[in-house]
């Protein structure tokens, strides 16, 4: 077989010393952490759309991205080829898990029936590549937003032909996820919101959306299909507003609606941060409700305001995140998915490499951190201890409802004023966390 990563051998581990760039310093795949395996922990995935797909494009200028093995065509035997080529690269890097759109995969035809007969050209490569080197699928999910039909949405367009087009695309793209096993299957609702209220039906666009949903939840079913839903939550972009905008808002449409029990939440970094939230935030909202499911793996820039896409590097982030995680006790069906792009100025395919393998050296490190703080057990006590009060006496009764306002009333007039606050100790805090990064 044609190698097309011919000076890169399989990427090991050699230690925090190590000075290979092309070599882990913190990713163990088969080292343990609280019992498990770090791959297990961890369920690195790579994208296809942005590492196999993306040509380094911006609204100003031209794709810079150098991919010798591409040859520039649309045609059905290119992208098959760039099926081996992406199987080589995470087999090299060794990642587990892979996440694609069903129009990453393969090209468009003249019309759906074509469409779907070049995609199952290329599931039939991606299972044998599969198959080959036992690297399996995070998730599956259907390019929505990408062609000009889908310019008023799909499932919430005004177009009733497009909500029964998307609806049709969708159908395959779960048939084509179940196929080839995959664990999940997202659905990130790229124009499922509006540009101005002006000439948007809110609430028919929402009931719109749930029904299909319930429709994906139905098939689903029918066939069989055992993965996991999920929702990424996105604030905007490219609409002004989209309808799942953080995890609070994907939460109460699926509350809404009653699709809570067939969905869980996929948290993108950097989605997260346009919607004015930190990521950790985001995990914890979905946590907290049973429906942490998966996360896209990214960070933006701080001075852009936009959905940059870039490879995590960031210890603070990643110690963060898998604080959250662990607590939430650890990816189940979801996993670490690198929802993220090299920089147009990175365009030699070895840039891939260094993304992926800083990429996965953080979160290495932010899992082995968060370790040690849960292991240390400080920050746990403290946050324990401050609820203290809820244990016993007057906490304890209210929580456990035998108490309403007339007996907290008798209790405050009898006591006169409440029990003294302690300090909230943040700064002592971030210091003890600074301690283990
Ligand atoms: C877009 C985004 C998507 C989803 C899958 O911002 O994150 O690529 O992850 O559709
Ligand atoms: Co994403």
């Amino acid at each position: 077989m044609r190698s097309y990563f011919k000076n890169v051998s399989r990427i090991r581990y050699e230690g925090p010393k190590s000075k290979n760039p092309l070599a882990f310093r913190h990713y163990n795949p088969d080292a343990r952490v609280e019992g498990k395996t770090m791959k297990d922990h961890l369920r690195f995935s790579v994208v296809y759309w942005h590492t196999f797909r993306g040509t380094g494009i911006d609204p100003f200028g031209v794709g810079t991205a150098i991919r010798p093995w591409d040859d520039g065509t649309q045609s059905v035997r290119n992208a098959q080829n760039r099926v081996r080529v992406a199987f080589e690269f995470m087999e090299k890097l060794g990642a587990p898990f892979y996440a694609f759109h069903d129009r990453d995969i393969a090209p468009e035809g003249a019309n759906l029936r074509e469409t779907n007969r070049n995609l199952d050209a290329v599931v039939k490569v991606l299972k044998e590549e599969q198959q080959r080197t036992g690297i399996k699928l995070l998730w599956g999910t259907a390019n929505l937003f990408g062609n000009p039909r889908f310019v008023h949405g799909a499932a919430t367009s005004c177009n009733a032909d497009v909500f029964a087009y998307a609806a049709a695309q969708v159908k395959k793209a779960i048939e084509i996820t179940h196929e080839l096993g995959g664990a999940g299957y997202t659905f990130w609702g790229g124009r499922e919101g509006y540009s101005t209220l002006l000439n948007t039906d809110l609430k028919r666009e929402q009931e719109h959306l749930a029904k299909f949903l319930h429709m994906a939840v139905d098939y689903k079913k029918k066939i069989g299909f055992k993965g996991q839903f999920y929702i990424e939550p996105k604030p905007k972009e490219p609409t002004k507003h989209q309808y799942d905008s953080d995890a609070a808002a994907c939460l109460n449409f699926l509350r809404e609606y009653d699709l809570l029990k067939h969905f869980k939440l996929n948290i993108e970094t950097n989605h997260a941060t346009l919607a004015g939230h930190t990521m950790q935030h985001e995990l914890e909202v979905a946590g907290a409700a049973g429906a942490l499911g998966s996360i896209d793996a990214n960070t933006g820039d701080e001075l852009l305001g936009w959905d940059t896409d870039q490879f995590p590097t960031s210890v603070y982030l990643t110690t963060q995140t898998m604080l959250t995680i662990l607590k939430y006790g650890g990816f189940t069906t979801g996993g670490v998915n690198f929802d993220a792009k090299v920089r147009r100025e990175s365009f030699e395919p070895i840039d891939l490499f260094y993304a992926h393998i800083g990429g996965m050296d953080a979160f290495a490190r932010g899992l082995k951190i968060a370790a040690a703080i849960r292991k240390d057990g400080r920050l746990a006590d403290f946050v324990t201890k401050r609820y203290s009060s809820w244990d016993s006496g007057i906490g304890r009764k209210i929580e456990q409802g035998q108490v309403g306002f007339v007996e907290l009333e008798k209790y405050m007039l009898e006591k006169g004023e409440a029990a003294p606050n302690t300090s909230g100790r943040q700064e002592f805090l971030e210091n003890l966390i600074n301690e283990f990064i």
